[in-house]
Formats: C-alpha cells, sequence, structure tokens
C-alpha cells in the first residue's frame, strides 16, 4: 500500500490527508500543535467545513490516517503548510524550509515530493529542491518534486476538492507523471501537467484576479455613495450582459489567501505590478470606509460615537465559516475603540479570536448604539431586527458593510453602496 505522509494538517492539509486516506491510502499527518493532534487521533476537528467532521472520523477509524509530531519514511510526502506574508509584504517560507528540513532526512530513491502550499514563483526549485538535496539524492534523478496548489474554497472545501480541476507543475515531465497518478486517485475534474514556476505562477493569477474583481465591486460601490446611485441595482443589470460578472462589495478581503497571494506577484516585479498593488491597497482601505459611513450615521443621529456602544456582527471573514485570520472586522473594531466606543461582538461560528465573542445575541445587542454587519453569515439575513431595535438605545444605528438587510425601517442606515 502507498504510504502518504501529509505535512501540515489545517485547512488543506487534513482534507486532503482524510480524502487520501479514504481512497485507499496509508496515510499519516505530521502536526506541530498537539491539540490538533489529539482532536485528529479522536476523529476530532474545529474546521468548520460540511462533511468534514464524517471524512475525517471515517479516516482515522478505518486506521487509514494516523496523525504524530515526528515525520516518518514514505512514499509520497506531501507540504500544506501556511505561507504567510511579513511586515514588507514579501512571502515568509519558513514553513516550507522547515517542512523540506523535516523531510530531507526521509527521503529515499523513488519518492515523490508535493508542495501544495501558495509561493512566489520559483520557490519549488529555488528553495525546497536544494533543500531536500541536502539528503544526498538529486531531484529528477533520485526522487520526484512537483508544486500542486490547492485550489478549494473555504465554505465547499471537500466538493472542490474533489470537483476542481489540478495543476500539477513538476520540476521535470517524470515527476508530474508521479503526481498525476496519486492525484487521478480521488480527483473528479481534469488533471493538467506543466512545470512548477508555472504552477505557482497560476494559483498567483487565480487569487489576483479575484482580489482585481473585488476591489473593482468595492471601487464602484464608493463611486456610486458619491454619486447618489444604488450599486446592487447598478451591479445587477450590468451584469445581464453575457460577458460581465461584477462581484460583491464587502468590508475588506479576508482570509489566508486574497489579502496575501497577490503580493507574492508584487514581490517578485514590483515596478510593474502597479495595477495588482494598487488593488491590495483599496482593498485593504475598505474597512477604514465602513469605519466612515459608522462616523457619517452617527452624525446623521446626532449621537456621539465617544462613549457608544457598538455591536460588531461577524468577525469570520467570510459568511459561514468559522475562520476570522485577516478579518476585516479587526481594523474596523480598532478604529471604532479609538473613537471611544465600546465594541461587543457576536459571532454564531468563530471560537477562537483575540477578543471575547458573545454568543447569546440579546444580550449582545441589549444598551448598543449601533450595528455593524462585517459578515455575510446566513444567521444575519434573517435577523430579527425589530427585536434588536427594542433592545437598543434610542436613534438605533445599521451599518451594513455586506448589504444583507433590504429594508431597515426605524434605523439610521448606511450600506456600502447604497
Ligand atoms: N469577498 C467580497 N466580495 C465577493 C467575494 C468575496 O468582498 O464578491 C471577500 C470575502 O468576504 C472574503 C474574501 O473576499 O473576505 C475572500 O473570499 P473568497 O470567497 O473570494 O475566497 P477565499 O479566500 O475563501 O478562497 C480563495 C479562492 N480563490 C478563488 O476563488 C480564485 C479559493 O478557490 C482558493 O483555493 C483559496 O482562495 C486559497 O486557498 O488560495
Amino acid at each position: 500500500m502507498t504510504k502518504i505522509c501529509v505535512i501540515g494538517l489545517g485547512y488543506i492539509g487534513l482534507p486532503t490527508a482524510s480524502v487520501l486516506a479514504t481512497h485507499g491510502f496509508d496515510v499519516t499527518g505530521i502536526e506541530v500543535n498537539q491539540a490538533v493532534i489529539d482532536g485528529v487521533r479522536k476523529g476530532k476537528t474545529d474546521i468548520n467545513e460540511p462533511g468534514l467532521s464524517l471524512i475525517v472520523k471515517a479516516a482515522v477509524k478505518s486506521r487509514g490516517l494516523r496523525c504524530q509530531a515526528e515525520a516518518i519514511e514514505a512514499d509520497v510526502f506531501i507540504i500544506c503548510v501556511p505561507t504567510p506574508i511579513n511586515q514588507n509584504k514579501a512571502a515568509d517560507l519558513s514553513y516550507v524550509i522547515r517542512a523540506g528540513e523535516v523531510i530531507a532526512p526521509m527521503i529515499r530513491k523513488g519518492n515523490l515530493v508535493i508542495l501544495e502550499s501558495t509561493v512566489p514563483p520559483g520557490t519549488t526549485k529555488t528553495v525546497l529542491q536544494p533543500i531536500l538535496e541536502a539528503s544526498g539524492l538529486i531531484a529528477g534523478q533520485d526522487f520526484y518534486l512537483v508544486h500542486c496548489p490547492e485550489r478549494v474554497l473555504p465554505g465547499n472545501l471537500l466538493n472542490e476538492l474533489i470537483q476542481n480541476d489540478r495543476i500539477v507543475g513538476g520540476i521535470d515531465e517524470a515527476s508530474g507523471q508521479m503526481a498525476k497518478r496519486i492525484y487521478e486517485t480521488f480527483v473528479e475534474g481534469n488533471i493538467y501537467l506543466t512545470d512548477a514556476a508555472t504552477a505557482e505562477f497560476v494559483k498567483l493569477m487565480e487569487n489576483t484576479y479575484r482580489a482585481v474583481n473585488i476591489a473593482l465591486a468595492n471601487e464602484f460601490a464608493m463611486i456610486a455613495e458619491r454619486i447618489g446611485i444604488n450599486v446592487l441595482d447598478a451591479i445587477e443589470l450590468a451584469n445581464k450582459h453575457p460577458r460581465v460578472k461584477i462581484l460583491r462589495p464587502g468590508a475588506g478581503v479576508g482570509g489566508h489567501c486574497i489579502p496575501i497571494d497577490p503580493w507574492f506577484i508584487v514581490e517578485k516585479a514590483p515596478e510593474i505590478s502597479k495595477l495588482i498593488s494598487t488593488v491590495m491597497r483599496i482593498n485593504e482601505k475598505m474597512p477604514e470606509h465602513v469605519v466612515s459611513l459608522v462616523k457619517d450615521a452617527f452624525s446623521e443621529a446626532g449621537k456621539d460615537i465617544n462613549g457608544s456602544k457598538i455591536l460588531i456582527l461577524g468577525i469570520a471573514y467570510k459568511g459561514d465559516v468559522n475562520d476570522a485570520r485577516e478579518t476585516p472586522a479587526t481594523p474596523i473594531i480598532k478604529s471604532l475603540k479609538d473613537l471611544g466606543a465600546e465594541t461587543v461582538i457576536y459571532d454564531p461560528l468563530v471560537t477562537h479570536f483575540s477578543m471575547k465573542i458573545e454568543k447569546d445575541f440579546k444580550k449582545a445587542v441589549a444598551g448598543a448604539d449601533a450595528l455593524v454587519i462585517v459578515t455575510d453569515h446566513s444567521e444575519f439575513k434573517n435577523m430579527d431586527l425589530a427585536t434588536a431595535m427594542r433592545l437598543m438605545k434610542e436613534k438605533p444605528i445599521l451599518i451594513d458593510s455586506r448589504n444583507l438587510v433590504a429594508k431597515a425601517d426605524g434605523f439610521v442606515f448606511r450600506g456600502i453602496g447604497r
């Protein structure tokens, strides 16, 4: 039976390891966080993803998936570690480097190493390959090496893991073919072979394309506010054109991909990535814009932000996930606190955050001056605004940065692009 060692059991590693384990592979997950190891050993995960708990449980129960801190010898190594950015907006490859160092002593002739983490173009060959070759074995001669970027959408992760096409970038043709054989055991989409640097660039282009389109929607929203047009109506009508698909404006971009990955392109060619860096700044400034809507509404209501109570509805980086990484709520909360407001957070899904999360909506809303919707959780679409209003102070304010609320009678209201 083919032995696979997955390095990093996070949002990508755990689902990938579990799917491989339920497709006949003997999988060992390597994880630095002891709490994750303990959880997975019991078949449990904190990641709120449809179907994930079930498949983790099945993988562990069938003994196809084990979990431990130390790497082991295997036929295939799959690296699924984070690649954040540092203060200079450059890729922090320390986790990839560490993963390579952990694998190097374990590597044997004929093994395959797959890097799934998102990285700047060139990383597989110029950073990972030399670390692996410290083993004394030569890539392309003694072992196979590819970059196969993950492309799954949080919220629909397991479906996309199976159904999406995959891009396999080998350091040579044989490496690509070897990796293809692994992925085609569970992927129902097409598998395309290319070289490693192209695969790295393709992944970054995908998330940059998304960032550009979100920034465009955000810019349209701010222009619409200035000229007195409802951007939602305008977007709906523009999208009736067969080749136009404008996205939704919002409080900004969060998560571990869209606010980060496009900077990996800028890092490689800063003087010719002007569009991309501008787009990133537009998205980064959206929380500031939300705060300006709050100020505007307080002024219309004749209330002072200083000393007020503001309820933040949602800190997840997007709707219906429990992940608050890089959430636009963080800069919004900071600015409101700087203005003297007491901020209270309500989020039905997120459990881990740097600030206290209130889980009882009525308790959270009691005595609030303003509600600020930051996340498009489904729960907020059907919010009982009449009850909220009864529990709030006089002249209640509602800021809807995700355009969830169609009517807000009785509130001093501001919505992005409205
Ligand atoms: N957002 C908007 N308006 C929109 C769509 C999204 O403001 O119309 C915001 C969301 O609220 C969120 C951020 O953008 O804060 C990112 O959300 P997302 O759903 O666009 O993307 P992610 O970060 O959850 O997942 C992306 C996906 N990439 C693409 O769709 C090109 C996913 O397929 C990738 O696998 C993932 O990044 C990744 O891991 O790279």
